[in-house]
């Protein structure tokens, strides 16, 4: 058949296919979360019906989304690892990250009141940004892991002390910053158990390290860029096995430590 004399147009399109052979992670985060979140009455420092529904909607993007090895999830984003080999889209990248959006976006959104029973629905509509890094290695996979729970260590950590010294301690925002200013993690610790009964190691590990989902599965041998191959929770199961979210037991996967020093932990090759 004949091209339309229109057709022409298609190739102004960009060829966005990404680099073969690495990982793909895409992280998405939500946007002005701080406003949304104040909004919505979210329990400070972390509510866990937000963290519920984040996890519930980075389920749902890992469910249709069966190139996805490994999610990880803190405060208001989501960074989603996919297979070296991943052929999704031809490998497209706005194709791959705006259906990471917006299915995670839809999700949020439609799964939202079964978290905040007493709101039918958020008061308006939250709205999610993404983009796709490219890493060559499990090296830098797994220093990305750990750069991201390091992130959420430092800033639940201060959160904590920061809403501790406001809410319980009467100090104003102002003064709570000024007397959080200069001091380190042992500090902090410190001040948490003397002033405010508080042991930080024993809260929730999903608020102190984030929450990780593995794809339930097997590697086969030609699946030799999964960086998940050996964990205990792995079960037998095909290629679109269900999703386990490793929350409170298990918040830790090779190379994703947490802690007061997050950064260690060795990953092993399938
Ligand atoms: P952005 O990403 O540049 O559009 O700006 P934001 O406002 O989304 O800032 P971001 O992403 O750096 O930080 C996330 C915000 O969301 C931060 O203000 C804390 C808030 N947030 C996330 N989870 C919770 C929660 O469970 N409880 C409360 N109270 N706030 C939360
Ligand atoms: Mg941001
Ligand atoms: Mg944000
Ligand atoms: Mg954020
Ligand atoms: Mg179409």
């Amino acid at each position: 058949m004949a091209k339309s004399k229109y057709e022409y147009v298609k190739e102004f399109e960009t060829d966005d296919r990404m680099l073969r052979n690495v990982y793909v992670l895409v992280r998405i985060d939500g946007k002005g979360f701080h406003k949304f979140s104040q909004t919505h009455d979210f329990a400070k420092p972390n509510d866990v019906r937000g963290i519920n529904l984040m996890n519930h909607a980075a389920r749902c993007v890992m469910n249709e989304l069966d190139d996805i090895l490994l999610a990880f999830g803190e405060s208001d984003e989501y960074s989603f690892l996919f297979r070296k080999s991943t052929d999704l889209y031809q490998r497209r990248e706005s194709k791959i990250v705006s259906t990471v959006v917006s299915l995670f976006t839809s999700a949020y959104v439609y799964y939202w009141n079964d978290y905040f029973t007493d709101l039918k629905r958020p008061l308006y509509p939250p709205v999610f940004d993404g983009r796709a890094v490219l890493y060559p290695s499990e090296v830098e996979v797994k220093d990305y892991f750990a750069w991201r729970q390091a992130d959420t260590h430092i800033n639940n950590l201060f959160n904590t002390s920061f809403w501790a010294l406001v809410e319980e301690g009467g100090l104003t925002p102002k003064a709570a910053e000024a007397r959080l200013c200069g001091t380190d993690s042992k500090d902090k610790n410190e001040m948490l158990f003397t002033e405010f009964n508080t042991n930080y190691s024993k809260l929730p590990a999903m608020y102190r390290k984030g929450s990780v989902l593995l794809r339930e599965q097997i590697l086969k041998d030609e699946d030799k860029d999964a960086i998940i191959p050996t964990l205990p929770e792995t079960l037998p199961g095909s290629k679109s096995a269900k999703v386990v979210p490793a929350l409170d037991t298990a918040t830790t996967v090779p190379g994703l430590q947490s802690g007061p020093d997050p950064i260690s932990g060795s990953v092993s090759e399938a």
